[in-house]
């Protein structure tokens, strides 16, 4: 790929060992805007939010470690492949991710075709150390490579009607055993409000660990939107798709009442079938409490001003 700049800063995965050689370099991103902003939410979360209600302590952060590349690369959520976690890896391995093209269209003044040779030209990758948190209650610490997709929004020039940006999986029933599975309406399909996509957190991410992405972690591009539930970020994207209407997304299609639009991480929101109020960072024993939108609500929280989150979930 073409990141020189990247690839020789960053370490490769033999070199990461031992994690606490590389935690030391990049501990300033890991804990710096995430952790104080948890630390700072009950003084500054705009009124009206519902992000903190009065009285209730906000929970102490706790120091977050990178999780292992093994750990990133060996537990993935990604039913095209498998339901199977750890399935999911060995069933990718093959999988082509060149060539590949992104169609970026819809509601802009510029549509655009990339190559992923072209988006890694245009949009240089960086590293961002984000916490990842599935609704199903674990998370992990994962230090991605990627761009703002804010970026490619701006260069394809959002036209005036474009309220949200819908994201849509490759569906290739050679390469995917878990297209076969019945009831799922494919291809998985995401979305986003625009000022969402355009908040600085979002990414689309090309790598991590300073090595291009692997199929099971959603190669050769993924998005990754740190406030939200992981099924947001929607791996190995052939198309972006920019609207008026709030798209229809594969599990708010399946179960509207579980899995909403926003799906904002919000420890005060169960879902139907078990409490967010906590979750299970992969690789530590005791459970930690889960932060309202998973930590970064000082950079987010705005998005949601007037918004009741018990009823837009
Ligand atoms: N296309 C697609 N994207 C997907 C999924 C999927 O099944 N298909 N699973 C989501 C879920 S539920 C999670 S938690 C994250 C997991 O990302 P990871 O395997 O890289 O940790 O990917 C998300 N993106
Ligand atoms: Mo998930």
């Amino acid at each position: 790929m073409k990141t020189d700049r990247i690839q020789s800063a960053a370490p490769k995965p033999h070199e990461i060992t031992p994690k606490e050689v590389y935690l030391n370099r990049r501990q300033f991103l890991a804990l710096g805007a995430a952790g104080a902003a948890a630390a700072v939410l009950a003084a500054c979360a705009p009124a009206g939010t519902g992000a903190v209600q009065p009285g209730q302590p906000t929970p102490t952060p706790l120091p977050d470690e990178l999780n292992s590349f093994e750990e990133i690369t060996n537990y993935n959520n990604y039913y095209e492949f498998s339901l199977d976690k750890q399935a999911v890896a060995v069933l990718s391995k093959d999988f082509r991710t060149s060539p590949w093209t992104v169609e970026v269209g819809g509601l802009v003044n510029r549509p655009q075709t990339f190559g992923i040779e072209d988006l890694t030209r245009l949009f240089p990758p960086e590293e961002r150390i984000y916490r990842l948190r599935c609704v199903e209650a674990w998370s992990m610490v994962i230090p991605w490579l990627g761009f703002p997709l804010a970026e490619l929004l701006k260069a394809v020039e959002p036209a005036g009607g474009a309220k949200y940006v819908r994201f849509v999986t490759l569906n290739d029933p050679d390469q995917m055993p878990g297209l076969d599975m019945p009831g799922y309406p494919w291809p998985y399909q995401e979305g986003l409000r625009l000022d969402e996509a355009m908040n600085p957190l979002t990414i689309l991410s090309t790598g991590l660990y300073g090595e291009p992405l692997l199929p099971q972690n959603g190669a050769p591009l993924r998005l990754v939107v740190p406030w939200k539930y992981g099924f947001k970020s929607i791996k190995s994207i052939v198309k972006i798709e920019l609207v008026e209407k709030e798209p229809e997304t594969l599990w708010s299609t399946i179960a509207p009442r579980e899995y909403g639009f926003y799906a904002n991480v919000n420890p005060e929101v169960s879902h139907p079938r078990w409490s967010q109020a906590s979750e299970r960072r992969i690789g530590e024993l005791s459970r930690r409490p889960t932060l309202m939108f998973n930590g970064y609500a000082e950079d987010v929280a705005g998005l949601y001003a007037g918004m009741d989150l018990s009823v837009d979930y």
